[in-house]
C-alpha cells in the first residue's frame, strides 16, 4: 500500500520508547518526519497542549496537511504509546509484515509485549535508573523462556521483536559500559551472569536484533553509550525526582 498521510514522529532516539517506534516506520519503509527532542524532558507547552497531553514521546500526528512540526495541524490525529505506535504502523503498512497473520502467533506477539512492559520494563528502570537490587536476571531469563529455540520472538520478526530489541540491547549496552545507577558490583554480577551459558539464547537473541535491517538503520551503539554516559537519569550521583515514565 503506498503512503497516502504524512506522518511526524516526535521521539528521542537514543531511548527505547523512541527507539520502537523509529524501527517499526524503517521496516514499514514509511516516509516520515522526525522532530527530535534531544533532551527527552524539556518539552515545549505546544507539545503537550498540542500532541500528548501526557507530555510524553513517542507520539505521533498523523494526516492533515504537511505542517512544520512545532506547528502540527488541528487536522491531524495524535496518536502515542509506543505499542500502539507499532502496531499502528503495522496496521497501515500490511507489507511490513510486522504483525503475524496467524491469530494465535498475533496474540502471542501482543502477549509478549504486554508482558514486557507491565512486568520486565518496571525491574529494566528500577534497576538502571533507581539502582534498586531488583532481580532483573530473573526477568531476563522469563523472557528468554518466552523465545524459541531460534529465529525472533516469534519466529520472524515483527512486532514483540520491535517491543523487546530495544530494551535488551540497551541492557547489554549499559552493562559492558559500566552505565546506569545500580551499584558496580550488582551490575559486575550481572554482566558476568549474562556471559554464562544459562543465557546463551537471550545474548544470540540481542546479537540477531542488533543486526536486522531495520535496527541496524536506527542504532548507532557508539552514540548510545556517549549519550547515555551524560544523560542525568543513568548518573550513580544524581535522583531523578519528578520523572515520569509509565505504561
Ligand atoms: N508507556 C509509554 C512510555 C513513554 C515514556 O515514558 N516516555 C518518556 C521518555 S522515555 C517520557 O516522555 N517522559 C516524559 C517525562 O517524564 O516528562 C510508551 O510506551 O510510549
Amino acid at each position: 500500500m503506498s503512503q497516502t498521510e504524512q506522518i511526524t514522529l516526535y521521539a528521542n532516539p537514543v531511548t527505547a520508547f523512541s527507539h520502537r517506534v523509529l524501527i517499526a516506520l524503517e521496516d514499514a519503509k514509511a516516509k516520515y518526519t522526525l522532530y527530535n527532542f534531544d533532551i527527552w524532558r524539556e518539552r515545549p507547552e505546544w507539545f503537550n497542549s498540542e500532541v500528548n497531553p501526557l507530555g510524553k514521546i513517542p507520539a505521533i500526528t498523523y494526516g492533515g496537511p504537511e505542517t512544520s512540526p512545532d506547528q502540527p495541524s488541528a487536522e491531524s490525529m495524535k496518536l502515542s504509546e509506543s505499542l500502539a505506535l507499532i502496531e499502528f504502523v503495522a496496521d497501515i503498512f500490511p507489507g511490513s509484515g510486522l504483525l503475524p497473520a496467524d491469530p494465535v502467533v498475533r496474540a502471542r506477539a501482543r502477549m509478549i509485549n504486554i508482558y514486557f512492559d507491565t512486568r520486565f520494563f518496571p525491574l529494566f528502570w528500577d534497576f538502571f535508573l533507581e539502582g534498586k537490587p531488583v532481580d532483573l536476571l530473573g526477568a531476563l531469563d522469563t523472557v528468554q523462556g518466552l523465545l524459541p529455540a531460534t529465529g525472533f520472538a516469534v519466529g520472524a520478526w515483527s512486532i514483540p521483536d520491535v517491543g523487546i530489541a530495544p530494551f535488551l540491547v540497551r541492557v547489554a549496552m549499559l552493562l559492558e559500559h559500566d552505565i546506569g545507577k545500580q551499584s558496580e558490583e550488582d551490575g559486575k554480577k550481572m554482566l558476568i551472569a549474562l556471559h554464562e551459558p544459562r543465557f546463551t539464547r537471550i545474548m544470540k537473541y540481542i546479537e540477531d536484533a542488533k543486526e536486522w535491517p531495520s535496527f541496524k538503520a536506527t542504532y548507532d551503539e557508539a552514540d548510545a553509550v556517549a549519550q547515555c554516559k551524560v544523560f542525568p537519569l543513568l548518573q550513580r550521583n544524581m535522583r531523578g525526582e519528578g520523572i515520569r515514565v509509565s505504561m
